[in-house]
């Protein structure tokens, strides 16, 4: 039996697509019940006597995962090895800044690059939209506006996108599937439209597949969510907010979790204005978040 390494390029619950390494692309079933690969693992695979289908017999060592707790609560891991989150808000669905907040968290927890893109550009958007993107940008986030409908600036996406494999995230209906469209030029991605009256989009990547892009790079549609929040414990939540872990440096306590401790450099730099007051509002939400999810273990 020949093994070959291969990479997961699409789910579609225990059914996988591989990509050979001579280019093949090969539809593949799993060994077992314990083995749960996802898009972007490097796996061994073989065929199967007799039938098109391959067989996933192991699946190599992650760098990384992206997770989340799905509705039942359990954590679902949605993708591995990646290089980078792509962050998309947009004007409808009114944007959830909290949930780039958490995804960007995610990105820093995991040790990947993180971009923020406001897509529907052609739309107007509400007031404080600006200054949240001059925030991201400020803490050292690229961040673009584009329109995957008029094709406004996809090219600085497909600019930041260049290099390695990047995941797109982000509430259902900004437009996730609609930019890799765009990003290839073709309509491989089902998309569908926002319909209910809420303005949220119906989820309809139910799958995740990764797709190359031609300048370079590989992204992963992800099917959107109407919350998020990343899987860590109280202590970790401040190494999500990298501006905010920054200044903690600098606080007169090693455990401050610059709430209402004296000698805070945190709280200090919020109320002279080099911190985001709304990160930091946003920061101690996930924190009591967090606190209260998993202070039943303890
Ligand atoms: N005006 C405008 N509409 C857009 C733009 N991009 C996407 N849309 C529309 O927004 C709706 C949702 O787009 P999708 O690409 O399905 O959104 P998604 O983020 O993939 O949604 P999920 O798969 O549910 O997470 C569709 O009706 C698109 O036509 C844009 O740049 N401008
Ligand atoms: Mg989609
Ligand atoms: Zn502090």
């Amino acid at each position: 039996m020949i093994q070959q390494d291969a990479l997961v390029v699409a789910t579609y619950s225990r059914r996988m697509q591989l990509l050979l390494p001579d280019g093949r692309r090969v539809e593949a079933r799993i060994k077992g019940k314990r083995l749960k690969p996802v898009c972007g693992d490097r796996v061994e695979a073989e065929p199967i006597a007799d039938e098109p289908d391959w067989l996933i017999t192991t699946i190599g060592e992650r760098r990384n995962q992206l997770t989340r707790p799905n509705l039942r609560g359990k954590v679902e891991v949605l993708a591995a090895n990646i290089d980078r989150l792509l962050v998309m808000a947009a004007p409808t669905p009114e944007p959830d800044w909290s949930i780039v907040d958490r995804y960007l968290c995610a990105a820093e927890l995991i040790g990947t690059g993180a971009v923020v893109v406001f897509n529907k550009s052609d739309l107007t958007a509400g007031g404080a939209v600006d200054e949240v993107l001059d925030d991201y940008a400020r803490i050292g986030y690229p961040t673009v506006r584009c329109s995957a409908r008029t094709n406004r600036n996809i090219d600085a996406v497909a600019g930041l996108l260049r290099d390695g494999v990047s995941i797109i995230v982000g509430q259902s209906g900004v437009g996730k599937s609609s930019l890799i469209n765009r990003l290839r030029e073709d309509d491989r991605q089902r998309v569908a439209a926002v319909s209910d009256k809420s303005g949220e989009g119906r989820h309809t990547t139910v799958n995740s597949a990764m797709l190359q892009l031609p300048g370079g790079g590989a992204v992963i549609d992800s099917p959107g969510v109407r919350d998020y929040a990343p899987a860590l414990q109280a202590d970790e939540v401040v190494l999500g907010y990298r501006e905010i872990a920054a200044s903690a440096q600098d606080c007169r306590f090693a455990n401050c979790r610059h709430l209402r401790e004296p000698g805070c450099a945190v709280k200090a730099a919020v109320d002279n204005g080099t911190i985001s007051k709304r990160r930091y509002d946003s920061y101690r939400h996930l924190l009591a978040l967090t606190t209260k999810l998993t202070s039943g273990q303890y």
